[in-house]
C-alpha cells in the first residue's frame, strides 16, 4: 500500500445532471483539494475526466477561460475556484464541519489554505516541471484526449505544458531561485513529518479546509508525479500517513477540530509567514496604488513585478523577482474579515497567534475588502 487513493478522473464517467459534478483531473493540484474535501464530507459527486471535448462543450462556455476544476451543482449552477465551492458546500453539507467555529480556527484555516493554494505553488510547479516533465506532459495529453495515438497525446501535452511551465517565470522559479525552493520544500517536509507524528491533521484530530488545501500540491504535484513522489515517500513516511488518511478518509462524525495550534504547527506556520507575509505586504501595496490610479472595475492578475526574498534567515537565503499577484489577497480577504469580525477576545488570540508566527504585519493592512470574485474574475470591491 503505498499511500494513495487510484485515479479517479477517467474518460468514461457519464455523468447525470442532477447531482454534483467535479470537472478536472488527478494531476490538478486545485482538483485534488476539492476532491478530497467532497469525499470525506460523503457528498454525492461525479468526477469527470476534463477532456478537450469537456472544455470545449462547458468549462469556455460557462466559465469564459480555461481552468480547472469546476463543479456544476445539481441545479446547474458553474462554480470556479475551489474557496467559492468550499464556502457554497460547507453552507449546504454543514457536517462534519471542516472549517472550526471559533475565530482563531477559522483565521488559521483560511491562512492556511491561503498558503497551500498560492505559496506551494513554488515547490509544486518546481518538481513537477523539473524533475517530472515527461510525465506531466504524457498526462496532460492523455486528460486532453485519451483517444487519440500517443504521439499525438505527447504533442498535444507538449503545446498544453508550455503555458503551465511558463508561469514559473512569473513566480520567481529560476536557477538561481532553485536551491532555496529545494531546501525550503525539505525543511517543510521535515516540518511537516514532525507534526504528523504526533498530530492526525494540521489543526487536530479532524481534517479542516487546511488539510484540504495542503492535499491539493502534496497530492497532485509532489506525491503523484514520479520522481517528486520519491522523495515523499523516502523521507517523509509521517505525511504519507496523512496523504493515506485524506484519501481513505474515516467514516463521519470524527471530532471537531482543535483549535489552539499543537507546539508542532508551530515551526510550520513559521517558516510559512517568514517569507510569504512580505510578499503579501508588496502584493497589497501595489492593488492598493493601483485602485488610487486607477477606474477600471476588472483587476489585472499581475500588476508588474517586485524582488522577494527566499529562504531567509537560512544558508539558502536568496533574492528573486517575482510577478506582484493581485488574487492573493482575495483570499486573504477571508482571513482578515475572520479578525475584522471577531470579538475583543478573540481578536487579541489572532493577534498573539499572528506575532508568534511572524506574520503581524498581515493585521495592518486593510480588513475591509479591496476586491470581489464576479464572473469568475476579480473585480474591484463596491464597484457596480
Ligand atoms: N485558485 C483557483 C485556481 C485554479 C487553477 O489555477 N487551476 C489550474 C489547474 S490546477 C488551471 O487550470 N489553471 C489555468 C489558468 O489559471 O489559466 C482554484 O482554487 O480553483
Amino acid at each position: 500500500m503505498d499511500g494513495s487513493p487510484a485515479d479517479l478522473f477517467h474518460p468514461a464517467n457519464a455523468a447525470p445532471a442532477g447531482t454534483y459534478r467535479l470537472l478536472g483531473a488527478d494531476a490538478s493540484y486545485y482538483t485534488a483539494k476539492i476532491s478530497a474535501y467532497l469525499r470525506y464530507k460523503r457528498i454525492p459527486h461525479h468526477n469527470v475526466l476534463a477532456t478537450r471535448a469537456v472544455f470545449a462543450e462547458t468549462i469556455l462556455p460557462r466559465v469564459g477561460w480555461p481552468v480547472i476544476p469546476v463543479l456544476l451543482t445539481p441545479d446547474n449552477l458553474a462554480l470556479q475556484d475551489t474557496s467559492e465551492m468550499f464556502d457554497y458546500l460547507e453552507a449546504r453539507h454543514p457536517n462534519p464541519p471542516t472549517l472550526p467555529a471559533d475565530a482563531v480556527g477559522q483565521f488559521l484555516s483560511y491562512w492556511l489554505e491561503l498558503c497551500c493554494d498560492e505559496w506551494l505553488k513554488l515547490p509544486a510547479l518546481h518538481y513537477r516541471w523539473h524533475y517530472d516533465n515527461d510525465f506531466a506532459v504524457m498526462e496532460f495529453g492523455r486528460n486532453n484526449d485519451p483517444t487519440l495515438p500517443l504521439e499525438r497525446q505527447r504533442a498535444l501535452g507538449e503545446k498544453i505544458a508550455t503555458r503551465f511551465r511558463g508561469w514559473r517565470e512569473q513566480l520567481g522559479i529560476n536557477a538561481h531561485t532553485i536551491p532555496a525552493i529545494e531546501a525550503g520544500y525539505h525543511a517543510l517536509l521535515a516540518r511537516l513529518d514532525a507534526h504528523f507524528a504526533v498530530s492526525d491533521y494540521l489543526l487536530g484530530a479532524a481534517p479542516t479546509l487546511a488539510d484540504f488545501a495542503l492535499y491539493g500540491p502534496l497530492h497532485a504535484h509532489l506525491y503523484r508525479d514520479p520522481n517528486a513522489g520519491r522523495i515523499l515517500k523516502t523521507q517523509a513516511p509521517q505525511t504519507m500517513r496523512w496523504i493515506h488518511r485524506m484519501g481513505t478518509p474515516p467514516a463521519v462524525g470524527t471530532l471537531a477540530a482543535t483549535t489552539s495550534p499543537a507546539p508542532t504547527l508551530w515551526p510550520i506556520l513559521q517558516m510559512l509567514a517568514h517569507d510569504y507575509v512580505p510578499v503579501l505586504v508588496a502584493q497589497v501595496a501595489a492593488l492598493q496604488a493601483w485602485l488610487g490610479s486607477h477606474s477600471e472595475v476588472d483587476i489585472p492578475p499581475t500588476l508588474g513585478s517586485h524582488r522577494f526574498t527566499l529562504g531567509g534567515g537560512t544558508v539558502d537565503e536568496v533574492v528573486g523577482e517575482r510577478c506582484l499577484f493581485t488574487y492573493d489577497y482575495w483570499m486573504l480577504q477571508r482571513a482578515l474579515h475572520v479578525w475584522a469580525q471577531a470579538n475583543l477576545a478573540q481578536r487579541d488570540l489572532i493577534t498573539a497567534l499572528c506575532e508568534h508566527m511572524g506574520a503581524e504585519a498581515l493585521l495592518t493592512l486593510p480588513s475591509a475588502p479591496l476586491v470581489r470574485r464576479e464572473h469568475f474574475k476579480l473585480r474591484r470591491a463596491g464597484a457596480l
